[in-house]
């Protein structure tokens, strides 16, 4: 189904191809694709830059735009009889392409016709691209990564990176599922509930609102560990529950939310501090955010709020931008500050981070912490992003930093140790750089975020 009401995606088109400037453009659509065979499948997802230009979720079509030519093709074929009986029916290629505004229609079979020139073409990231333009080139697999034409990567994230009013309404939309999803997840939390369950909460929220999770869902005590997809834990009084979880609307654009909270409701003394030393972070950053200032920079002034912070703790000494310089915050912020999002959870991932979040002279770090920042770039208007800053304790990272004989004038591994258990806070909310500043996307405000609202949202249920 295609969202033409929304999009006006002959426009989109016209603009790429303008950048572009000549030769032709494939864009691939994905296929459906197996879990353990042939008709089994994982829930569909259209390519989000085949969304971005046509709007058409459909699989196994295939956009080739003539930029010399000026002919638009779209390659796919009509569902047989064979199909419609497992399927019904289902909106016509040629109906989607109407609505898309694209004029051509034409059967898979069309396309191998067309190999024969370069081609534009983006990385890919399934195999199944990878084969379609192997056979369509002549060229064998390991060639195909390499193809990839810088020239379309960048004329994408110039269109992409810009959210125009109706996508940031999508987004907005997203959000706001989302936000009710983190409060049934709250108020279904108490001691010896299991991580499943609550997981099984937010899928209540996300499918009752006609959605689906834009990224599978984190839901953990164990907040260190970054990407934690395993829900077997129960919950005890005094553990923190970490859940990053987002709806996706029915465009297909994304939310990426993360709220902590404490199981019994109630934060330990420690547990409150380090919450309210990452929701300074974010706050700042926050504030921080406008056209013209380096992500980059915000990353690092959240490392220095968390490592002077924590001094109050006991876990850091010495001067904080010496530590900053010298990386010591890693220890305790290991990851990014945030990330593009968009139709994609990090947006435009696919087509390289340091296009999408570096770019203009500017190349990503390949130090510990730095290489895990996706976006340094100086922002822009219409950017949207995450802001999520985090404390992690990783009792393996701090074995081994100690070992190293890493940090020492900025560390005290003794207090540090004797709190290796803590786990990880993370608070995360999605924004739009405006002219000025920022604006959160979404409605935040029956959303608890401070340590305070937090602990007053967990007593009421
Ligand atoms: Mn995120």
């Amino acid at each position: 189904m295609t969202h033409s009401h929304l999009f006006n995606y002959k426009e989109r088109r016209r603009k790429l191809v303008e950048q572009v400037g000549s030769g032709k453009i494939l864009l691939i659509g994905n296929g459906h694709s197996a879990m353990n065979y042939k008709d089994n499948w994982y829930p569909f997802r259209q390519d989000s830059s085949m969304l971005y230009y046509t709007g058409i979720d459909s699989p196994d079509i295939h956009l080739l735009m003539d930029i010399d030519a000026g002919t638009e093709t779209l390659f796919g074929d009509e569902l047989s009889i064979d199909d419609i009986i497992w399927t019904g029916n289902m909106p016509s290629i040629r109906k989607q392409a109407d609505e898309s505004g694209i004029d051509r229609v034409l059967p898979l079979q069309e396309l191998w016709k067309n190999g024969n020139g370069s081609l534009h073409y983006l990385p890919p990231y399934r195999e199944r691209h990878t084969i379609i333009l192997s056979e369509l080139l002549g060229k064998d697999f390991h060639q195909i990564a390499d193809g990839a034409s810088k020239e379309l990567i960048l004329a994408i994230i110039n269109q992409r990176n810009y959210k125009d009013d109706h996508e940031l309404k999508e987004m907005a939309h997203a959000v706001d599922i989302t936000y009710v999803m983190h409060q049934a997840v709250m108020r279904a939390c108490r001691p010896g509930i299991t991580e499943h369950e609550l997981v099984g909460a937010a899928s209540e929220v996300c499918f009752r609102h006609n959605s689906q999770f834009s990224y599978p869902p984190i839901l953990t005590v164990h907040g260190e560990v970054l990407h934690n997809h395993n829900y077997a834990y129960t919950l005890n009084p005094g553990d923190l529950v970490l859940f990053d979880g987002g709806c996706a609307s029915l465009g297909h654009y994304a939310a990426d939310i993360t709220r902590t909270f404490p199981v019994s409701g109630k934060w330990t003394s420690m547990q409150k501090d380090v919450y309210d030393i990452v929701h300074a972070a974010y706050t700042e950053s926050v504030q921080a955010l406008k056209p013209g200032t380096y992500f980059r920079d915000i990353h690092l002034g959240a490392g220095s709020i968390i490592f002077e912070g924590l001094k109050e703790l006991g876990f850091t000494k010495g001067n904080t931008e010496d530590a900053v310089e010298a990386g010591a915050h890693t220890l305790f912020f290991q990851c990014g500050l945030g990330h593009m999002i968009g139709l994609d959870v990090h947006d435009m991932e696919n087509l390289g981070e340091e296009y999408v979040g570096y770019g203009k002279g500017m190349s990503k770090s390949t130090e510990f912490g730095l290489k895990s920042l996706r976006l340094g770039r100086a922002l822009e208007e219409r950017f949207a992003i995450t802001v999520e800053p985090g404390v992690y304790i990783i009792p393996q990272l701090i074995k081994l930093r100690k070992e190293e004989g890493l940090y020492r004038e900025f560390i005290d591994y003794d207090v540090l140790e004797q709190n290796k258990d803590f786990g990880g806070i993370r608070i995360e909310d999605n924004f739009v750089i405006t002219p000025k500043g920022c604006e959160i996307i979404g409605d935040p405000s029956a959303m608890p975020i401070s340590s305070e609202e937090i602990e007053e949202f967990m007593q009421d249920v």
